[in-house]
């Protein structure tokens, strides 16, 4: 673990700052002392969890029938108003095609969540609306262990002969459900604030040093990350190890000091909607999936208006145009929230990192 790993500074504030050696370190990553970054051994439910009577979620599939009366305070409602259009989906293609920063730098946006929710297919499901076709850019696959290991950035392509996007997105190793697996909270600040160099091969036991070859000693606006997408996978809310939840608040934290703002992707709504799972379309009338976006933004502390349910291609040949447009109603709530760091940027000056 980390605290055998590095040298621990504890402090009165019950926090410490982990130091590689060299004082550079421990300026600029702190992390709590609770954290032991696997989740397991972290605190308990929340007061607010404590208080209020939670019922019981399956993860499996439901078509949503029978949630009105299980769910009385559900909104049962339209949350947003999605025009499921050939315009609308193509406005919304014009808009993520042309989008710049004031910085003029590209907007670079971080995927973190647990191994296998999905954040290597996000990549990849929005490459391949823009490329016409189904293609596995980012690695996706199933393991255990987790599937990708490496930073990888992906800039998104426009539509074929148009310039590529001002989009890149940051691929990472998943968060680990065990002790001493998956990424480490070390490396996760290193990626955002910028001194990753690309490729570099995530291990638990081993993060990133002023040493490893390629650390950007002084990253750029461009090489920093404007905005943190957690991923999590709708089917599987219900067994998530419960110390996630602390992990998750734990990350907020520090990234929110960090100026960066953040936003979910609930995936896999296919598996726990059968009538989503037909027709992405009915996502907002989904009973099931309210009920889901509520259970993640209990689970980040974070409110509904942040968390973008998305089905991405996975065993699919071709594109389906509602579909399309789900996955691009998220990226333009995830660039709008990468705006707000460049506009910070501007009217604040760069924070000190
Ligand atoms: N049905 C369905 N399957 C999905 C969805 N998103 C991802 N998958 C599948 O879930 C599995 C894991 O997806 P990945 O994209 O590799 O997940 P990841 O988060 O990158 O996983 P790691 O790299 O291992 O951390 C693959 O088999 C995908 O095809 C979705 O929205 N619906
Ligand atoms: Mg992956």
């Amino acid at each position: 673990m980390l605290e055998k790993q590095n040298e621990k500074i504890q402090r009165s504030d019950n926090r410490m700052a982990f130091s590689f050696g060299g004082d550079k370190l421990e300026r600029s990553i702190d992390v709590p002392i609770t954290s032991n970054f696997a989740g397991l051994s972290l605190a308990g439910p929340s007061p607010a969890q404590k208080s209020k009577p939670t019922k019981k979620v399956t993860g499996s599939s439901d078509s949503g029938d029978n949630l009105e009366s299980t769910f009385p305070e559900l909104l049962v409602k339209s949350l947003r108003d999605i025009q499921w259009t050939d315009d609308h989906k193509q406005e919304l293609m014009s808009k993520i095609s042309s989008y710049k920063t004031s910085s003029g730098a590209p907007v670079r946006v971080l995927l973190l969540g647990p191994v296998g929710s999905g954040k290597s297919s996000f990549i990849s499901s929005v490459q391949s609306l823009f490329s016409g076709r189904v293609l596995n850019h980012a690695m996706v696959g199933s393991s255990t262990a987790g599937f990708t290991k490496k930073l990888q950035t992906f800039t998104i392509q426009g539509k074929k002969g148009e310039l590529p996007t001002a989009l890149t997105m940051c691929d990472v190793m998943g968060l680990g459900e065990g002790e001493g697996t998956g990424i480490s909270f070390y490396d996760i600040l290193a990626v955002i604030k910028g001194h990753t160099p690309e490729g570099h091969k995530f291990s638990p036991s081993h993060p990133l040093h002023p040493s490893t070859a390629g650390y950007l000693e002084e990253p750029s606006i461009a090489d920093r990350v404007h905005c943190v997408v957690f991923v999590l996978d709708a089917s599987r809310l219900a067994s998530y190890c419960r110390g996630l939840r602390g992990t998750f608040q734990q990350l907020r934290d520090h990234i929110s000091e960090l100026g960066v703002h953040q936003v979910t992707l609930l995936t896999h709504i296919d598996k726990v909607c059968a009538k989503t799972a037909r027709d992405v379309k009915d996502v907002y009338e989904s009973p099931t999936v309210q009920q889901m976006m509520s259970k993640a933004g209990e689970m980040l502390g974070m409110s509904t208006s942040s968390i973008m349910p998305v089905k991405n291609y996975s065993s699919e040949l071709k594109l389906d145009s509602n579909t399309d447009t789900l996955l691009l109603s998220a990226v333009d709530l995830i660039l709008e929230y990468a705006d707000l760091y460049f506009q910070a940027q501007a009217s604040e000056g760069p924070k000190k990192i």
